[in-house]
């Protein structure tokens, strides 16, 4: 732990749905819901508009849709959108230390000791969180982070969640356990569900819980490398350093058992839980990748990998799972795993699309008429050539009606509102799914949209 608060953690709002809430006027101030439209689709994340109804980040968009009311926008993503954006926060955030550790797409560290014209005092790096915040705001029109900052990444991660949306906490030197002891052991990282269910069954809620835990019992239920490394969390004890972005080349999870396994149940639970965290830590960077691999270690250590090309790439966590819990019947469990891991390798950065792979395994949409409002019943639709499939949410331009996005398709249709970031909220048109006029665009540019929070334009 540092004598002075000099991580930085930022945390873009809700980011998904706000750079569409940017793009697209008449969606500001209104529930906006980002991910899988189709049939099987994921939320990716939703507003905090929508987030009041309930819909919330990995839950299906069926069940978002009957949560929201009328009116709520469901839309796939534009990782181009999302990327550009991320860049120019990422390069604010070096213009404040060359040392910025990005953690996915719209979350990164920063150490500021690293830079030496900062007046580190608490009143020093509140006035830079501060300043951050408003840059972010301007240079992306709009977009809102926030930010946390602390003697830790632990510190600097929890005071960004602390007032989230559009926050700003500094957890003073000396203040940590304070900040810290009243929390729920959740909010730590590497607390997912299992370690938690079993510091439930010993009495631990908050980490003061687990700070009263001596050693011995942390490392009898958790093993010897994670029981430690609790241990020393719930005490805000965390020395970990900001290491600038070497690039990924694969995303993976591993877990180690306490005791060894042989039940196929068992495992495939441990698999889907494994390529649920995997998938997320993929959308939330978006990239998506076609190798997934399944590693095991045996009860007499020898550790084998199994490997599985798909023909497409996919950040889908059923796609993932179902691909290694294969691998796992293949490779057998005989004499019991001490160790499973899944990962998926081969990554690509999204094109632009409604690319949340949903059907890769075979399990086809039911086609439906999909509008960016609400699911219809299902219409049969029109066989349209690939590139006149468009997607609720898609950059168009119509070369006489200008620039603007897919609200709905189907039955031969699309319904296209013309406006963009810099326009007022703009009329919408159903044109033919086939007019010649009608072609796919690329984001529309907001760089020139005057800076300055959204507007509340209904
Ligand atoms: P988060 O920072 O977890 O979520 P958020 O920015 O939407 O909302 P907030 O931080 O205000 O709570 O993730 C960042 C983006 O990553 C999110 O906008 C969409 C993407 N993402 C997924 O694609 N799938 C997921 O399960 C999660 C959690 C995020
Ligand atoms: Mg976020």
């Amino acid at each position: 732990m540092r004598r002075e608060a000099s991580v930085l953690h930022l945390d873009l709002d809700a980011f998904f749905a706000a750079v569409e809430q940017r793009d697209k006027p008449s969606l500001r101030g209104r529930p906006v819901v980002v991910g899988g439209v189709g049939g099987r689709g994921v939320v990716a994340t939703a507003s905090y508009e929508a987030r009041a109804f309930g819909a919330r980040s990995a839950m299906s968009t069926a069940e978002a849709r009957r949560r929201c009311p009328s009116g709520t926008a469901f839309l796939g993503g534009r990782f181009a959108a999302y990327r550009a954006t991320s860049d120019v926060v990422m390069s604010l955030l070096r213009e404040l230390s060359p040392l910025v550790e990005p953690a996915s797409l719209d979350e990164a560290y920063v150490d500021l000791a690293a830079d030496e014209g900062h007046d580190l005092s608490v009143e020093g790096v509140t006035e830079i969180g501060r300043r951050l915040k408003e840059r972010i705001a301007a240079a992306t029109g709009g977009v809102t982070g926030s930010v946390g900052i602390g003697t830790s990444k632990l510190m600097a991660k929890i005071g960004s969640d602390l007032q989230k949306p559009d926050g700003l906490v500094v957890v003073p030197p000396g203040r940590e356990l304070e900040v810290l002891h009243p929390l729920p052991v959740t909010r730590l990282g590497g607390v997912g569900p299992a370690t938690a269910e079993r510091l439930h069954q010993i009495g631990v809620k908050t980490v003061g819980d687990l700070a009263a835990k001596s050693l011995p019992d942390l490392v009898a239920l958790a093993g010897r490398a994670h029981g430690a490394g609790l241990f020393a969390l719930a005490r805000a004890e965390d020395d970990r350093a900001v290491v600038p972005d070497r690039g990924v080349k694969s995303v993976s999870h591993e877990e180690t058992f306490e005791r060894d396994l042989t039940d196929l149940d068992v495992l495939g639970r441990e698999i889907d839980s494994m390529a649920a965290r995997v998938a997320k830590r993929l959308q939330a960077s978006a990239f998506s990748g076609r190798t997934v691999t399944l590693k095991l270690r045996r009860y007499d250590f020898t550790t084998l990998t199994r490997s599985q090309t798909l023909p497409h790439s996919t950040d889908d966590s059923r796609t993932i799972a179902t691909t290694a819990r294969r691998l796992l019947v293949e490779a057998g469990t005989q004499g019991g795993l001490r160790l499973l891991g899944v990962g998926v390798s081969g990554l690509s950065v999204y094109a632009q699309g409604d690319l949340f792979a949903e059907d890769l395994l075979g399990e086809a949409d039911p086609a439906p008429e999909a509008t960016a409002e609400e699911a219809p019943e299902a219409v049969p639709e029109v066989e349209l050539p690939v590139e006149r499939r468009w997607w609720p949410g898609q950059d168009v331009r119509h070369e006489e009606l200008g620039a603007g996005w897919v609200w709905g398709r189907g039955l031969g249709r699309v319904t296209v509102r013309f406006e963009g970031p810099r326009t007022a909220p703009g009329p919408v048109r159903t044109l033919a799914a086939d007019d010649p006029l009608l072609t796919p665009a690329d984001p529309p540019d907001w760089s020139q949209a005057g800076g300055g929070p959204l507007q509340e334009d209904r």
